[in-house]
């Protein structure tokens, strides 16, 4: 028998043994949230099933792909709606049957928080759960700290409320929080549980919200301590961490009452705004507006096995691709196959894979120095040396010898690909595959579509990048792509402020104090103040900017290369990193023959500029059509340069301040450094 409450919630009956059970089934994809039908259908379902006679517990299960995996994220922002979430669980919990909650794929937030306000939770033993909003700036707002605690104790509910990782449900063994945890037939076993409990009368539901906090011997301060340090400057982890602290000896009311309080006022903070942004961002970078099926990819060529090629290799590989690895002679072939296994070995020492799953993924990796070898590939990769002669002649080599649909990728940084493009056979089949070092840890993966590539080879690109589990985002042909452009134009602004007076410290400061991950001035000390100048030189100098990256030029002539030469912007004693007056005297020396008149910085100045020129900057990626929307921006710097996500990405930062605003500062800038560095804002650009 079967009732229809609301859409996308629907309970029947099953009858076994003559044991009448109750299941409320949702069906709403493609994660089951909980919106607003959702949350009305739960308790409709839950009143027809209570006040049904024949029925004597209750199970609540979902179709589709997972369990609950939280509250709709698609609704916050706009006037909340009966019923609120804490009230369906309190009137789950509060059920005078037994209710069960049946739980596969990903019980997160809010559905983590249904199942906690069962009476028993069944569940695969794979599958996983967690509390995941701190990542969206938040805490859990429906008894999640107050019922997690309460089971599993302070320690481990803070533990997964402050980092919101999604724990695998057989971790929880012997902890309470599950009745029954299966290998697999979840719902015949969830069927059986239940009736098991008719069978042994045990149809008293068992509130946890009846239960007190066990803190015995937590230590409050210490956790404080520890929350603290891992949340570098995120608000939400501290929230919850007064919350449980403060609500450890209240009653459940109370507790979820202050929870509560703490939830909206996290909501509406800047910081969720921030973070829900960077959320649905992400899922948009993923989307294309191209109707094109992606390639089969199973077997990938890598030419070139340096620092960027083995780390590329290792992210193929431990994503389950077949590897071919090709190097110009037999020893530089063996230096690269070792870089790939010191990877994996790294991985091993850091527990992130065990011995077995390295053991299986290097059985996939071959290697030669014979071009031949990768005929069989269904996409070859270079990432050798950054000339475009070279690589015009590498992809010559392939076309050669690579099956007639291979994809055919350049790692380059910098190149220009419809350059490259053009000296091929089949233009169409090239892409940029833009992997961030170390390519194996980094998340980015700028896809570079150049002129003629075709959209199937995009459709294919994109979807490498899903499998290899990094966030891809779709980008034009231009010098440095999307993101280093823009990173191009921060390091300027940067250095222009060293000349005006700002100092190294005070700039790496300001910056790292506003959140980003590195000072811009450690970062160049760190990977070689000669790198960037070189690539530069090779580009003609732009007459209309006297400052440009003149500081870098100066520490290069002073022989100030960076951490290697122990002295670049920054002076080095075994590897510690101290300021370095003379770095002051030069600089001020090069401003004074620019004429570039020195002065005071304050550390709001230095993020404003900085933050600006990237606004410029990602407005003029919009205007040129490199970016498909103004979020990928943002996704860009998230996750390839270390901008703090509870910022949102330099663009959201632009939209919050408003148009007004932006085109203002922009006017200011341009009138003081010139409109080919600030161009005038576009009006509805953002
Ligand atoms: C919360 O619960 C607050 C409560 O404590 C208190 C309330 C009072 N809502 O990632 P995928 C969509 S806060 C709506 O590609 P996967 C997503 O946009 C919430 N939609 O798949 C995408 O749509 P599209 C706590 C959602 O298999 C599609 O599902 N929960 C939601 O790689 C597939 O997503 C979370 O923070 C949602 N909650 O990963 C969970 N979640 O196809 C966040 C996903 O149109 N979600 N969608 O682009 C995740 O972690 C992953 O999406 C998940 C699936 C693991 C579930």
């Amino acid at each position: 028998m079967t009732t229809e409450n609301q859409a996308v919630v629907t309970t029947k009956l099953a009858t076994k043994l003559s044991k009448q059970v109750g299941i409320i089934s949702i069906d709403y994809a493609p994660v089951n949230a909980l919106s607003q039908a959702v949350r009305a259908g739960l308790v409709n379902a839950l009143d027809a099933l209570e006040n049904n006679d024949d029925v004597k517990v209750i199970i609540i299960c979902c179709e589709g792909r997972t369990f609950i995996a939280g509250a709709d994220i698609k609704e916050f922002g706009k006037p909340p709606t009966t019923p609120f979430l804490p009230d369906v669980v309190n009137r789950i919990e509060a059920c005078t049957k037994p209710v069960i909650a049946s739980m596969f794929g990903t019980s997160l937030g809010g559905g983590f928080e249904v199942a906690l306000a069962c009476h028993y939770r069944v569940s695969l033993n794979q599958a996983k759960v967690g509390l995941p909003e701190v990542n969206l700036g938040l805490i859990p707002g429906a008894g999640g700290t107050q019922r997690l605690m309460r089971i599993v104790g302070p320690g481990q509910a803070l533990d997964m409320i402050t980092s919101g990782k999604h724990v695998i449900a057989s971790k929880f063994v012997d902890t309470g929080l599950f009745d029954l945890l299966v290998d697999s037939e979840l719902e015949k076993n969830t069927l059986t549980f239940a009736e098991s409990l008719i069978t042994n009368e045990k149809l008293t539901p068992i509130r946890v919200g009846e239960r007190e906090v066990d803190s015995t011997g937590f230590d409050w301060a210490q956790a404080k301590v520890s929350v603290a340090k891992k949340a570098r400057g995120k608000q939400a982890p501290l929230v919850a961490f007064d919350v449980l602290e403060k609500t450890q000896k209240l009653s459940i009311k109370d507790g979820m009452a202050y929870e509560r309080e703490q939830f909206l006022i996290l909501r509406d903070s800047e910081q969720s705004a921030a973070l829900r942004h960077a959320f649905s961002a992400e899922k948009q970078a993923a989307k294309l507006s191209i109707d094109a099926q992606p390639a089969k990819v199973e077997f990938v060529g890598i030419i070139g096995g340096g620092n960027m090629g083995s780390g590329i290799a290792t992210a193929f590989l431990s994503s389950g691709f077949k590897v071919q690895l090709i190097e110009q002679t037999s020893d530089a072939l063996a230096a690269g196959l070792e870089r790939i296994q010191n990877n994996f070995i790294g991985n091993v020492k850091r527990g992130r894979m065990s011995q077995q799953q390295v053991d299986g993924y290097l059985a996939n990796l071959i290697g030669d120095v014979d071009y031949q070898t990768l005929a069989e590939c269904d996409l070859i990769l270079e990432a050798v040396f950054e000339d475009i002669e070279v690589k015009k002649e590498l992809f010559n080599k392939v076309e050669q010898v690579c099956k007639a649909n291979a994809v055919l990728a350049t790692n380059t940084s910098y190149l220009d690909i419809n350059d490259i493009a053009n000296t091929m056979k089949r233009p169409e089949q090239l892409v940029g595959l833009h992997f961030f070092s170390p390519a194996n840890i980094m998340k980015l993966l700028e896809v570079v579509q150049a002129d003629k590539t075709s959209d199937a080879v995009i459709a294919t690109a994109m979807s490498i990048g899903k499998k290899l589990r990094k966030t891809s985002v779709l980008v034009g042909v231009c010098f440095g792509f999307a993101g280093n452009r823009m990173y191009t134009r921060y390091g300027r602004e940067v250095q222009q402020m060293l000349l005006e007076g700002a100092s190294v410290e005070q700039i790496d400061t300001a910056l790292t104090g506003w959140g980003m991950a590195m000072g811009p001035l450690a970062v160049q000390d760190l990977s070689g103040i000669d790198i960037g100048h070189n690539a530069r030189s090779a580009q003609p100098f732009p007459k209309h900017d006297k400052g440009y990256f003149r500081a870098a030029a100066t520490m290069v002539s002073a022989g100030r290369l960076g951490r290697k030469t122990s002295a670049g912007f920054y002076q080095y004693n075994e590897g510690k990193k101290k300021s370095a007056p003379e770095v002051e005297t030069l600089l001020r020396e090069k401003a004074s023959e620019l004429s570039i008149e020195q002065r005071e910085f304050s550390a709001e100045e230095i993020v404003h500029r900085a933050l600006f020129a990237l606004i410029a900057e990602g407005l003029a990626l919009l205007k040129a059509g490199i970016v498909q929307r103004v979020s990928d921006i943002d996704v860009i710097w998230l996750h390839g340069y270390g901008f703090p996500r509870y910022k949102g990405g330099p663009m959201f930062q632009a939209k919050q301040m408003g148009e007004q605003v932006v085109a203002e500062k922009l006017g200011e800038l341009r009138a003081e450094f010139g409109e080919e560095l600030w161009p005038e804002y576009i009006a509805g650009s953002l």
